[in-house]
């Protein structure tokens, strides 16, 4: 994606479909000249003339034909205190698709180009508005599935990502500068007293940068979702528990064992935490082809989750089924739960808490609506165990940060481990200059174009 200086964007800024407004946005030194040839004011003054950052009520037009398009209010706001930090003008006419998509033609035959996805934000990184985090917020903000991950992402848009990097930075230009001092003088070698001081900061700003590190697991739950795997062999009440906890009926239900055959995914907002929901194919030796593929895909599914509940059923003896399954998860983090125990109880529950005793067990009836409320605690707790806090502390949700922040560790271990070893200044000036770079990059200090371009493909069409 390549930015035409004097280019001047355009797109709908609202979700397709029927709605009372859609919002047509332009942005760019045109913005203002296009929107005024296609707009007359009730008022009858040119859009011009009219005051900035007011809603202006009247009407776009077809220019070649004078017919009516829609009735609309419609904003100006001068550059640079705008999104984009350019000439920005908002139509605001009716919902749906028609109107939008008609205003939007005649703006593009007035000359405004097309946006692409994600590139008013990336003119708000290029003008300077919003460092790389804080765009990548504002995405993150748009798709948040649940209030935690809301809060995350807004307070990164706010900085606070990019401040507490910024004290880790600042620490480290201080090393900077006190080793080049004593490179620019090599016949004094590095007192041993400096060196003490360098080697310290270095070390404080290791342990920010491992502190932050220590919230990317947490971070990715709060962004992607916890992904959850509801995993027993069929017919234990698995899709009644997708459905119990949806609260409604998504999942086919039947007495009939195989009834799911493909894995069903639905995100769940638990007391804030978003879920990532898969209600899975019964797991059992079978010569159904269809089930079969089920069974395969729900390991698949199994082996990429952040938790599995392995549902087993009271009124049953433990199966060899039940004990396959049992050795697939031995190695995951597992929730194990006892359904429909209102029917007279056969399983030995025993046989599993002895060999499994780090899972939770909790017993439950879905037809009776009991133990829902106990699962819902137990995986709450055991989310908030991993670090997340609530909101409040500055947290890695992207696996990019994640990996910048890894490559900064260990030059920063380099750096530390030079200076110990008594190595000369220099090289340890090498290994501050990568920490610092792999920091950067995370605000978008020093970045390649390719990888912008990466990032904002993602974005979508209008924002
Ligand atoms: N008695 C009793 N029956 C239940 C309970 N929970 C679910 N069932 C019944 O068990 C049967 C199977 O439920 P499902 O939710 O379809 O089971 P599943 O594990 O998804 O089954 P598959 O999709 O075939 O793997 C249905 O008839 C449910 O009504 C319970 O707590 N007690
Ligand atoms: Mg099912």
């Amino acid at each position: 994606m390549i930015i035409r200086e004097g280019d001047t964007i355009t797109a709908i800024a609202t979700a397709p479909g029927e709605s009372g407004i859609g919002i047509v946005r332009i942005s760019g030194p045109e913005a203002k000249r296009i929107a005024a040839r296609a707009f007359r004011a009730v008022s009858g003054k040119p859009l011009e003339e009219l005051p900035g950052r007011r809603m202006n009520y009247g009407h776009i037009y077809n220019p070649d034909s004078g017919e009516i398009i829609d009735e609309v209010l419609v904003a100006t706001m001068k550059a640079p205190h705008t999104y984009t930090r350019e000439d920005v003008v908002e139509i605001h006419c009716h919902g749906g698709n028609a109107a939008v998509r008609k205003i939007l033609e005649i703006i593009v035959d007035l000359g405004a180009r097309v946006a692409e996805p994600g590139e008013f934000t990336k003119r708000a990184f290029i003008n300077g508005r919003l460092d790389l985090s804080q765009a990548e917020a504002v995405m993150d903000i748009i798709h948040s599935k649940s209030e935690m991950g809301l809060k995350t992402a807004v307070s990164q848009l706010e900085g606070r990502l990019s401040r507490y990097l910024d004290e880790i930075k600042d620490k480290l230009l201080s090393v900077m500068a006190g080793v080049e001092a004593s490179i620019d003088f090599p016949e004094h070698d590095i007192e041993e007293q400096t060196r003490e001081v360098l080697l310290m900061d270095t070390r404080q700003a290791e342990d920010m940068v491992e502190r932050l590190l220590s919230t990317s697991s947490g971070g990715r739950i709060v962004r992607e979702g916890l992904k959850t795997a509801i995993i027993g062999k069929p017919n234990v009440g698995k899709s009644s528990l997708l459905n119990a906890l949806l609260r409604e009926n998504r999942a086919i239900v039947t007495e009939v064992p195989g009834t799911t055959r493909d894995v069903i995914e639905e995100y769940i907002n638990l007391k804030g935490i978003p879920l990532r929901l898969m209600d899975t194919a019964g797991i059992r030796e079978t010569d159904d082809l269809v089930e079969s593929i089920g069974v395969e895909k729900t390991r698949e599914y199994m082996e990429n989750a952040d938790l599995v509940l392995l549902m087993l059923d009271a009124a049953r003896p433990l199966s060899q089924d039940d004990r396959k399954i049992l050795d697939i998860i031995k190695d995951k983090r597992a929730i194990v739960l006892i359904n429909k125990t209102d029917l007279e109880i056969k399983l030995n529950v025993e046989e599993i808490t002895k060999k499994y005793h780090e899972w939770p067990v909790i017993h439950m009836s879905l037809i009776k609506d009991m133990g829902l409320d106990v699962l819902e605690d137990t995986i709450y707790n055991l989310v908030f165990s991993d670090g997340i806090t609530s909101g409040d502390a500055v947290m890695v949700t992207r696996v990019r940060h994640a990996d910048c922040l890894r490559r900064a560790k260990r030059s920063l271990e380099d750096a530390i481990k030079a200076m110990g070893n008594g190595l000369p200044i220099d090289l340890v000036s090498i290994d501050i200059k990568a920490a610092l770079e792999a920091l950067g990059e995370i605000t978008g200090d020093n970045i390649t174009e390719d990888i912008v371009d990466r990032i904002f493909e993602d974005f979508c069409i209008g924002k």
